[in-house]
């Protein structure tokens, strides 16, 4: 570990987008969907056909999480029984009985967007607020800016795992821009400026069936850092980037070993909204049908104060 660089030596001359919508932007390369690009979303809708992207809280299988985060937990907090006899349940005139339930998940443990402000190097967040912004709860840079926006715009689904001939993806696999361009070509489409990014490597499948040795040598699929890459995203203005796995990037960088340097260098400097653990299976099987692999993307994070991400449910209307 010792001899491997800090980030702000690995990142040392990677582009930023500080300053670029002022001082106080706290929604980065979300700027980029402008009203126009919400109606070339739109042009790209020709069925009406609606894909929800949001993995199940709470499903049976187990929920891929980050080392130190825990699967969420739904209590029943009332339903028939409370109206046995000798239950505690209260009465109301016309004899209304009604169940309740309550989750403590992790809001970052399923599906969901980060908020600018959820890593950083250095001391310093998304567009040089201090990370001393970020105890107790992020005053800067949180999730509800983002959620209040929105986000809507041409999304495209890079079917990385299917472009390979491969189920799933492997931990560690990695792939590059380049990459997503030539799946993009043989799928019959171009990756457009302001695309929202979905890439598909199904690697849950492969995280169920390892179950916990897949923790003993945590190492995800994901892009790879370089920074061409990371060039690449700053003159294509991608502002959102969305995965099935739990952090989108591979783990630990294999040439600088760092861990989550596309973290840093596409959210922490460009300001690129980083959403995890979708669902692409659904929609994956119907690109693969109908070689349609644009459509309008849809998705309203939860609005939850000073919190550093938060669940979604993001839309694709083809
Ligand atoms: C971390 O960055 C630690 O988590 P996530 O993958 O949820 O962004």
């Amino acid at each position: 570990m010792s001899d491997i660089r800090p980030m702000s030596e690995v990142l040392k001359d990677a582009p930023t987008n500080w300053g670029k919508w002022g001082p106080d932007d706290e929604v980065g390369s979300l700027n980029y969907l402008t009203p126009e690009e919400v109606m070339r979303g739109i042009a790209h809708v020709r069925s009406g056909r609606v894909f929800t992207l949001q993995r199940m809280i709470g499903d049976p299988k187990g929920d891929p999480l980050w080392p130190g985060r825990e699967a969420a937990v739904r209590t029943q907090v009332l339903d028939e029984s409370d109206w046995d006899e000798g239950g505690s349940a209260p009465e109301y005139p016309g004899g209304l009985h009604y169940a309740d339930d309550k989750i403590e998940a992790f809001l970052q443990g399923s599906t969901q967007y980060d908020a600018l402000g959820h890593v950083w190097y250095d001391g310093k967040i998304w567009n040089g607020f201090d990370a001393d912004t970020t105890r107790g709860g992020l005053e800067k840079a949180s999730i509800t800016p983002i959620a209040n926006r929105g986000i809507v715009g041409r999304g495209i689904l890079l079917d990385i795992a299917r472009w390979r001939g491969k189920d799933a993806l492997d931990p560690a696999e990695s792939f590059t821009h380049e990459d997503l361009m030539a799946c993009a070509k043989d799928q019959g489409v171009k990756i457009e400026k302001h695309d929202i990014l979905l890439v598909r490597t199904n690697f849950l499948k492969k995280f169920h069936e390892m179950g916990d040795a897949f923790y003993e040598n945590f190492c995800e699929p994901g892009l790879v850092y370089s920074p061409e890459l990371v060039q690449w995203f700053q003159e294509m203005e991608i502002p959102n980037l969305a995965t099935d796995t739990i952090a989108n990037e591979v783990t630990f960088d294999p040439t600088t070993g760092v861990a989550l340097p596309l973290h840093c260098a596409l959210m922490r400097n460009l300001g690129v909204a980083l959403t995890e653990i979708c669902d692409l299976e659904q929609i994956a099987e119907d690109c693969a049908e109908d070689r349609q692999y644009t459509f309008l993307y849809a998705a309203a994070p939860l609005k939850v104060h000073k919190a550093a991400g938060t669940p979604v449910n993001p839309l694709a209307v083809k």
